[in-house]
């Protein structure tokens, strides 16, 4: 029964990993930078998104939410407070949210017009760790009033985060909160994460989370992104597409209803359009290229069955000079301690050599930007680059071509040969 169970169990969690997997491309292909927010019920994951969202509307970035609750829409409606499209998300008795639901209320979403995107998830220290959502970042919150051990209490929950934001630090005095003690505990689990101390009342620390946020995007900074879309301004003029839409409308349309899923078909293959036809290139920065080449090499290990483990994922950031994740020497410690790297190349080789044959015999448009993420990180030095030159080239053997020509031109010959001997 037990192991019945737990089998149930990976096959949801395969399920889920797969569908957050397609999430991930899918944002990634729209440019949006997306965020899962975990904590604890309480923390003050709302009241921090509201501000900053707000925050991040008044420097002209284009944002949008979704709030996971086991029930009600009162996130959604705080969140809606900011001006930006909020849906909300009931879980109805489930701790967490899944890859599966996001993509269900992403629906009419157009995220090619959206800079970021939050994902609040149900108030849990526990669920949520275990279910990936597709986003780039994750971020845990905790708040003065919880306690500093939460970190080691729940270290999966702090191990598998990006940033730590702790809360209400306008309460930190009259809490008694021991705020080295609290850092020492977040460090002991994720050395190196980085770390906001923040207070959505006061304001406090929001500049430097804000500045992170913009980082993230690849150092474009709020105020040099694109102005808002005209679709998005209409809904600020009408308030009633801003309210919170707890029957599952979309509440952020880039056209009418009608045409919204095929202007979103649009959109995905104009994103995918080959870089001589493209009025800007799909990879802006060696960065981007690069997590775009790691994300499918994730994908084709759970497509074959082995999943990366953490460690084999971050050792492909690996680089000497170029973009890399600031706990590379940790990773690349724990490898070392861990792992064959002859073992480990040879699988990345496999693993790429699938990539290019699915690639090759798939559509055009993915082959193109995995080779012109290719190109555009060789600008840089990096490890990647190693592995994928290693794997092989590219193109089709010369040989195997010239096979191919040397087997019809013996075919056909023996075929005349044939017909003159019976012609006799
Ligand atoms: N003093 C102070 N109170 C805060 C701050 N942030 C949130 N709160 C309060 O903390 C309580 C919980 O905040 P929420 O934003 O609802 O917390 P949450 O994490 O979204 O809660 P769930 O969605 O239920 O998990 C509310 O009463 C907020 O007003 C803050 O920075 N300072
Ligand atoms: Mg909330």
């Amino acid at each position: 029964m037990t192991t019945r169970i737990v089998e149930l169990r990976r096959g949801i969690l395969k399920k889920n990993d797969e569908l957050a997997a397609g999430l991930r491309a899918r944002y990634g292909a729209a440019g949006v930078l997306v965020l899962n927010l975990v904590s604890s019920p309480g923390t003050g994951k709302t009241q921090f998104l509201e501000r900053t969202l707000r925050e991040l509307k008044a420097r002209g970035a284009r944002v949008a939410a979704l709030v996971g609750d086991l029930e009600t829409d009162n996130d959604a409606r705080r969140l809606a407070a900011s001006g930006a499209p909020v849906r909300q998300i009931n879980t109805h008795g489930i701790c967490h949210l899944e890859a599966e639901m996001v993509s269900k209320h992403l629906e009419g979403w157009e995220l090619g017009n959206l800079d970021y995107l939050f994902i609040e998830n149900v108030g849990n220290l526990v669920c949520p760790s275990s279910y990936d959502l597709g986003e780039r970042v994750r971020v845990v919150l905790l708040s003065v009033t919880e306690g500093e051990d939460k970190p080691l209490k729940y270290p999966t929950m702090f191990n598998s985060a990006d940033a730590a934001v702790i809360t209400k630090m306008d309460l930190a005095v009259p809490c008694g909160f021991d705020r080295d003690l609290a850092l020492r505990n977040i460090q002991e689990i994720r050395p190196g994460m980085r770390v906001f101390e923040t207070s959505a009342k006061t304001g406090a620390g929001m500049e430097e989370w804000l500045d992170y946020l913009a980082a993230q995007r690849g150092g474009r900074g709020p105020t040099e992104l694109v102005a808002a879309p005209a679709q998005v301004s209409e809904e600020k003029q009408n308030p009633s597409a801003e309210a919170p839409n707890t029957k599952n409308e979309p509440s952020f349309r880039p056209h009418s209803g009608e045409r919204v899923e095929n202007h979103e078909l649009d959109r995905a293959s104009a994103a995918l359009k080959p870089s001589h036809e493209q009025a800007t290139p799909r990879f802006a920065t060696p960065r981007e290229a690069k997590e775009f080449l790691i994300e499918w090499i994730d994908s084709e290990a759970r497509r074959v069955g082995a999943p990366l483990s953490e460690v084999e994922r971050k050792m492909l950031y690996s680089s000497k000079k170029g973009w890399t994740l600031p706990d590379i020497a940790d990773v690349q410690d724990a490898f070392e301690r861990y792992h064959d790297p002859a073992e480990y190349e040879e699988n990345m080789g496999k693993l790429i050599r699938g990539i290019r044959v699915s690639a090759r015999n798939g559509a055009k448009e993915e082959y193109e930007a995995w080779t012109e993420a290719v190109r555009v990180l060789s600008r840089e030095d990096h490890y990647l680059l190693e592995l994928i030159a290693a794997a092989g080239g590219v193109r089709q053997p010369r040989g195997g071509r010239l096979g191919f020509w040397v087997a019809a031109v013996v075919f056909c010959g023996a075929l005349v040969a044939i017909a003159l001997w019976m012609n006799r």
